[in-house]
């Protein structure tokens, strides 16, 4: 790595709370949810609530328009000094609603240019966006990978819409670690930094997860956060009864894929629409009807 590459490092995880384990005690984040549909199906959601790919599930985020989040992104950022990062997370698949998280990063690039701009997705579409990814300076990208092998994958996700088709099946898990495989490639060539979430699930990709983290190292991923499921009633893993992990297993799986790629150990499994500082939620303080008051 050389000098001036190292030096483009630091300075974009300097003070971003999720890439830099030192920045989440200093710098705070904000999620706005502008983006409630999907265009897959994982049997760990039950698509009532907010999506598990980067936020937390069981809760209900409140979706707003495009100028709504523009606009509470200045507001935030007026309030909370220490906001270096607005992130789109969901509540559904933030690039299966492009129109209105491409137009909310759009806005939030011109108006307010010093805050940096995060993407959560799990990565179908990713390929047709990268020019726009990379033309509105997202430097941050993240791709929810939970599998490798379609095999495993055809039991984690039960359907994708893809290109105006319905798949199920192998051909569905196939089609979709393509598809995220090459965005992380794609990104990465252009420096964009792309870090990989995958959701540990008991018994379904347990065993895979080290070689996830080999793969997707290898394709350049900055940074590997395996986060566990938090399973959710009524949904397809619920019904087939499979359990949450105990946290030595998943202590004992990141200390296992832990080879020179770092793996995230601060995350803190966010709202779609997540205020403040990790581990702390004022998304409260500033809901629709509290903005109104405030401006
Ligand atoms: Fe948000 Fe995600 Fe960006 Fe962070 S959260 S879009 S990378 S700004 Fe962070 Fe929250 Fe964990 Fe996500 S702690 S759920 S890793």
């Amino acid at each position: 790595v050389s000098t001036n590459t190292r030096f483009d490092l630091d300075e974009k995880i300097s003070n971003h709370p999720c890439y830099s384990e030192d920045a989440h005690h200093y710098f705070a984040r904000m999620h706005v949810a502008v983006a409630p549909a999907c265009n897959i199906q994982c049997n760990y959601c039950n698509r009532m609530y907010d999506c598990a790919n980067e936020s937390r599930p069981g809760v209900v985020s409140e979706v707003l328009k495009p100028e709504e989040a523009v606009k509470k992104s200045l507001v935030v950022a007026g309030e909370i000094p220490q906001l270096s990062v607005i992130g789109i997370a969901g509540p559904g698949d933030p690039l299966a609603n492009p129109e209105k998280t491409l137009a909310t990063f759009k806005g939030i690039r011109e108006q307010a240019s010093d805050l940096r701009l995060c993407l959560s997705t799990n990565g179908l579409k990713l390929m047709d966006y990268i020019d726009e990814i990379q033309a509105l300076d997202i430097e941050h990208v993240t791709i929810t990978i939970n599998a490798i092998d379609p095999e495993v994958g055809k039991e984690i996700y039960s359907w994708i819409y893809y290109n105006g088709k319905r798949y199920k099946g192998l051909e569905a898990a196939e089609i979709l670690i393509r598809q995220q495989l090459a965005g992380l490639e794609a990104l990465t060539e252009r420096g964009i930094l792309c870090k990989v979430n995958s959701v540990l699930i008991p018994g379904v990709n347990d065993l895979h997860l080290k070689e996830v983290s080999k793969v997707v190292k290898e394709k350049g991923a900055f940074l590997h956060n395996i986060m566990p499921i938090i399973v959710a009633e009524d949904t397809e893993f619920a019904r087939r009864g499979i359990r949450e992990p105990l946290a030595e297993e998943l202590n004992e799986l990141r200390s296992s894929c832990s080879g020179d790629m770092k793996m995230m150990k601060h995350c803190r499994q966010c709202r779609a629409d997540a205020v403040g500082l990790l581990g702390e939620d004022r998304s409260e303080e500033f809901t629709k009807e509290h903005l109104e008051t405030m401006t």
